[in-house]
Parts: C-alpha cells; sequence; structure tokens
C-alpha cells in the first residue's frame, strides 16, 4: 500500500518536559490536539537526520490511550523515513523487554532496532481519568539521557509543524505478521510478534533454569507472584508457569488491564495490597497456607517487590543480597562482577558487600538512565534502587522479573543440599544471615503525595539553606535531646559522569551524621499532578543483639529529627505521609 507524506501545522505545548523517567501526564492532557504528535516529531527532530532507515520499536505496558497512541507513531514514523516499526503483539512489551528488544533482536536481513518509544506511566495508575506517558531509549537500550530528553523538550516549546503518514490506516496489532507499505522513503514496514519470545530467550541464557524448576517443584515450596493487573503478567505465565512448570494458581492479577483493575500498578506494602494479605504481612490472617515466596512487579514490569512469609525485603536489602550471591547462584555472573551501583538514595548495604567483594561501587542520581554509561563501559554488573528497582547488565533497564529469577535463583542455591520434604532456607533466613555478616541498614522513604509545587519549592529551599547552619542544627538536638549522632555534613547531591563528564546538579539534598545515618529529601521527576515529596530515611547498625528491632521503631528518632528540622508539616499542611515504604 502506498502513503505520502503530509506536513500539518501545529502550536506548541509548554509543558513537555520529560521527568525522571520520560513524559508523564494525565490522559486527558495526552488527548489534546497534536500533544501526541508533537512530542514524537520533536523526538525526530532532535535525533535528526539519522532517524531516516532506521528500525524502531513501538509498545508498552498496555495503559488506557497506548492503542491510540501506537497508531499515531505508526504514521509519524512513516513519515519521517523510519523503515520499520517493531510491535508486540496487542501493543504490550514490558520495559525490560523493550530494552532487550533494542539489544538482541535481530531483523531478517541483520539489522536491529535503534531506538523505541516506550508507552507507559510505570507504577502510576492508568484509565481514562488517569496517567499516561511516552518515554524514548536509544540505541543501547537505556532512557534518552538529559542532553537528548532536553533537547526534546526545547524543540517541543517552538514546534510550528509535524510529518505525518497519509494513506496509512489503522494497522491490526492483535496478531503477529508484517504489514508493508511503500512511501516517499521507499519501503515501510509495520512487524507484530511474540511479546514474550526475545525476553524469555534472555532470561534463559542468565539463569540456571533446571536449578528453578527443581525448587518449584518441591511439595514444601509455595509461591505467589502479583502483576498487579500490568504487562509482567504475560512474561509470569510464560516463564514461571510454561517453562519452569509452576502451580498456574501461583500468578494472581496477570491478565494486563488498560485501568490495573483500578488501582495503582505500584509493588509496594500500601498498593500490593492482595500479595501483602497472602503473604501474612496485612492486618487481617490470610485463611490459606502463606507462600514462602511472594513478588510482584509493576505496570511496566521494571520493579519488583520481595516478599518471604510474613517479611519483607527493602529493596536496598535485595539488590546488596543479589550482589553477595550472584557469582555462585547465577550462571551469568559466574565469572565475577565488574563493579556495583546504587542511586544516592538507596541504602548502603551495596557499599557494604562492594567493600567485602572489593568491587568498585557507583553512586549515581535517582533515575535507572545514569546506570547505563557505567555499564556500557563495562564497569559494572548490578545496580538497584530503593524505590523497588534492581537489575544488570544483561539490559539497560531495572527488571522486576529478573529481580524475581535471582531471588529464585539464591533460593534454589541455598537449598541445593536440603532434601525434598526438609526444612527449607527462607527468604527470612537469607536476609537475616546476610544482616548477621555485613551488619542491616534500617530504611525507610516518605512519600508526600500531590503537595502543592509552590510549598514543595519553599520546603526545598529551607533545607538548603539549613546546609550553611549545621552547629545551630546540633544545638538543636542537644537541647531537645533527640536520640541522633551529630550532622556532619549537608549537602546537594551532585553526579559528574566518569564516562562523559557530564554533571547533574540539584540531585537531592543530604543531611550525613557522624555515625553513618542519613537523611536525603528530593522532590519526585515522575508526578503527573503538583509535586511529590521524598524523605529517605537511613541508619546502620553492627551490633548483632540491636539487628533485629523493627525497622520503624530503629528509626524512630531520626523520623522525628527530620521532620522537625524540614518543618515539613508547617510547610505542607500535611501531618503525615501518603505511603511509607
Ligand atoms: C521514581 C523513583 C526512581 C525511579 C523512577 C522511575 O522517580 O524514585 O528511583 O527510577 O521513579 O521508575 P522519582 O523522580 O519520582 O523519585 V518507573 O518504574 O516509574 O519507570
Ligand atoms: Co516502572
Amino acid at each position: 500500500m502506498a502513503f505520502i507524506r503530509t506536513s500539518k501545522r501545529s502550536t506548541p505545548y509548554e509543558d513537555q518536559k520529560p521527568g525522571t523517567s520520560g513524559l508523564r501526564k494525565k490522559v486527558t492532557v495526552f488527548k489534546q490536539p497534536c500533544y501526541v504528535e508533537n512530542f514524537v516529531q520533536a523526538t525526530f527532530d532532535a535525533l535528526g537526520e539519522k532517524v531516516k532507515g532506521l528500525i524502531i520499536v513501538v509498545s508498552g505496558d498496555g495503559r488506557y490511550f497506548s492503542k491510540d497512541a501506537i497508531q499515531i507513531i505508526i504514521k509519524i514514523a512513516a513519515a519521517n523515513g523510519i523503515k520499520e516499526v517493531w510491535i508486540g503483539q496487542n501493543g504490550l512489551l514490558s520495559t525490560p523487554a523493550v530494552s532487550a528488544i533494542i539489544r538482541n533482536r535481530v531483523g531478517p536481513h541483520g539489522e536491529k532496532a535503534r531506538g523505541a518509544f516506550i508507552l507507559t506511566a510505570s507504577h502510576n495508575p492508568g484509565g481514562p481519568q488517569e496517567d499516561f506517558g511516552i518515554k524514548y531509549n536509544t540505541e543501547n537500550g537505556g532512557p534518552a539521557l538529559e542532553s537528548l530528553t532536553e533537547k526534546i523538550f526545547s524543540i517541543t516549546k517552538t514546534i510550528t509543524k509535524y510529518h505525518i503518514a497519509d494513506g496509512i490506516n489503522d494497522v491490526d496489532i492483535s496478531k503477529c505478521g508484517t504489514h508493508s507499505f511503500t512511501g516517499p522513503d521507499g519501503p515501510f514496514n509495520v512487524v507484530v510478534f511474540d511479546a514474550t519470545e526475545d525476553y524469555v530467550k534472555l532470561m534463559k541464557s542468565i539463569f540456571d533454569f533446571g536449578a528453578i524448576k527443581n525448587l518449584l517443584s518441591r511439595p514444601e515450596f509455595s509461591f505467589c507472584f502479583d502483576a498487579l493487573h500490568g504487562v509482567s503478567g504475560i512474561y509470569a505465565q510464560k516463564i514461571f508457569v510454561e517453562e519452569l512448570s509452576a502451580n498456574p494458581h501461583f500468578l494472581v492479577n496477570c491478565v494486563p488491564k488498560e485501568d490495573f483493575g483500578g488501582g495503582h500498578p505500584d509493588p509496594n506494602l500500601t498498593y500490593a495490597k492482595e500479595l501483602v494479605h497472602r503473604m501474612g504481612l496485612g492486618k487481617m490472617v490470610p485463611t490459606e497456607k502463606i507462600p514462602e515466596f511472594g513478588a510482584a512487579a509493576d505496570g511496566d514490569a521494571d520493579r519488583n517487590m520481595i516478599l518471604g512469609n510474613r517479611f519483607f525485603v527493602t529493596p536496598s536489602d535485595s539488590v546488596a543480597i543479589i550482589a553477595a550471591n550472584a557469582v555462585g547462584a547465577i550462571p551469568y555472573f559466574k565469572t565475577g562482577l565488574k563493579g556495583v551501583a546504587r542511586s544516592m538514595p538507596t541504602s548502603a548495604a551495596l557499599d557494604v558487600v562492594a567493600k567485602a567483594l572489593k568491587l568498585k561501587l557507583f553512586e549515581v542520581p535517582t533515575g535507572w538512565k545514569f546506570f547505563g554509561n557505567l555499564m556500557d563501559a563495562g564497569m559494572c554488573s548490578i545496580c538497584g534502587e530503593e524505590s523497588f528497582g534492581t537489575g544488570s547488565d544483561h539490559i539497560r533497564e531495572k527488571d522486576g522479573i529478573w529481580a524475581v529469577l535471582a531471588w529464585l535463583s539464591i533460593l534454589a542455591h541455598k537449598n541445593r543440599g536440603v532434601p525434598r520434604g526438609g526444612k527449607l532456607v527462607t527468604v527470612q533466613d537469607i536476609v537475616r544471615q546476610h544482616w548477621s555478616t555485613f551488619g542491616r541498614h534500617f530504611y525507610t522513604r516518605y512519600d508526600y503525595e500531590n503537595v502543592d509545587a509552590g510549598a514543595a519549592r519553599n520546603l526545598m529551599a529551607h533545607l538548603v539553606n539549613l546546609q550553611s547552619s549545621l552547629s545551630d542544627i546540633n544545638s538543636m538536638i542537644k537541647e531537645a535531646k533527640l536520640n541522633v549522632a551529630r550532622v556532619i555534613r549537608g549537602d546537594e547531591f551532585e553526579y559528574k559522569d566518569p564516562i562523559d563528564g557530564s554533571v547533574s546538579k540539584h540531585q537531592g539534598i543530604r543531611f550525613l551524621f557522624e555515625d553513618g545515618s542519613r537523611l536525603v529529601f528530593r522532590p519526585s521527576g515522575t508526578g503527573s499532578e503538583g509535586a511529590t515529596i521524598r524523605l529517605y530515611i537511613e541508619q546502620y547498625q553492627s551490633d548483632p543483639s540491636k539487628i533485629g528491632v523493627e525497622s520503624q521503631v530503629a528509626l524512630a528518632p531520626l523520623v522525628e529529627f527530620a521532620l522537625k528540622l524540614s518543618k515539613l508539616e508547617a510547610f505542607t499542611g500535611r501531618a503525615s505521609p501518603t505511603v511509607i515504604t
């Protein structure tokens, strides 16, 4: 079928600035005339001449409005000289699967995709009144770096036209197959393929599926995976049930829904209610037997939460434990780790492991894009964020299902000597063992969602001012008899990328204490409305007699101090946070 290229006039929007991970707004905002068109055209303009003849991937977590956006992007891509658009069946691909496809999938003539539009607002809710998002990933499979997103943003502010194919009708993305067209730049194809095949192949090359299958077949082992109605469900079905023969009853909410069943597809103790209940961590005691292992992923399947029987593993501990056990338990790492990395607010549990294993540790700002250069340079194998993000250099995104397979591998490894029917080493045993070897980093995060934007700015300005009055702060600690150590430093985190030398400033306000404790404040860059303030609180404990204390109890003095110091309630009018992790 032939099409022609037409250029349509458009007027710019002022608010198309990509945040921590792409452009995220309410669906109602994305539905404004030319809103999607402008952003997509601006991305092609920012990439410049090199878009001609490229293959790009377009898909996402299946949230409401994805199908409309896919059809628009196909037509704009065709008119901009893209050669092929690769789409997961039904427009579904998890964020990690997109990254894997860019890096590994090869077309019939040996060509690879060089970029992707990922349609997701990740852990934010979906539906007509909720959130949508578009994120551009580049040829290494990772999110576009700030240099590119800044360029896209500046183009969106002055854009006057976009190009669109005239003569391409909506493409049927519900069936696998190729749709061929001819345009002014030559042939243009839309290729629809199975959404799971590339990712499943990659996972099989990383993990020992035989060992995991053996663990899952043990009658004394049970598992519960909750996809929260996000896209991870299709991968869970393929990998856990079809490849690893897990009992299908181990999976819950594994059919993707456009509105995620009305919930937040956010794998934490507040939003993953059903799983939290099943694992015995809710207010009610479950009537069914509690599984040994529980896990959840977010809407686009790049986040994960790991639970044991009545036990929560903090994401900061999770990455440290994976790093400490990777070489023995996961074939991909058998020759050793190249280095490890964490985002700044993530606890230092990983630092202690890095020191013991004599590995280099990198501390980067919040956002997975900052790990990309380190991995491309072969300096980092495993990395993580406190926000339920864990992953490795197998791709350039965090990876929820990978994290679950990593934990299953560690469980399989620790239980390899336990006879069938014997008492299993549990998730809790593994974590407690880790704490007794490395010490424990008590950790909590308070999120204040949808705070007035002006109030949030004033709060941050107040915190910046406090950095120059540490002696006053320490007198206050003394006078109020707060049970916390002396503050020795207050600063704003700044990062210089060791590979490309780029500098990222204002990445969070830190107060560092004499005993290694930390308080971090930063505004979120992923919200779609108002401002979200995050407060991160951490304290290290190496005394074995104090390691078992309840986390919120251990951290109470620091929390009290953080709220007093920041005057958070006075600034925001919030007496308590929206979510505590
Ligand atoms: C949050 C997390 C950050 C994560 C980002 C994207 O960003 O804190 O660690 O990388 O979300 O995750 P912010 O700026 O709101 O704190 V996802 O799963 O939403 O792509
Ligand atoms: Co996500």
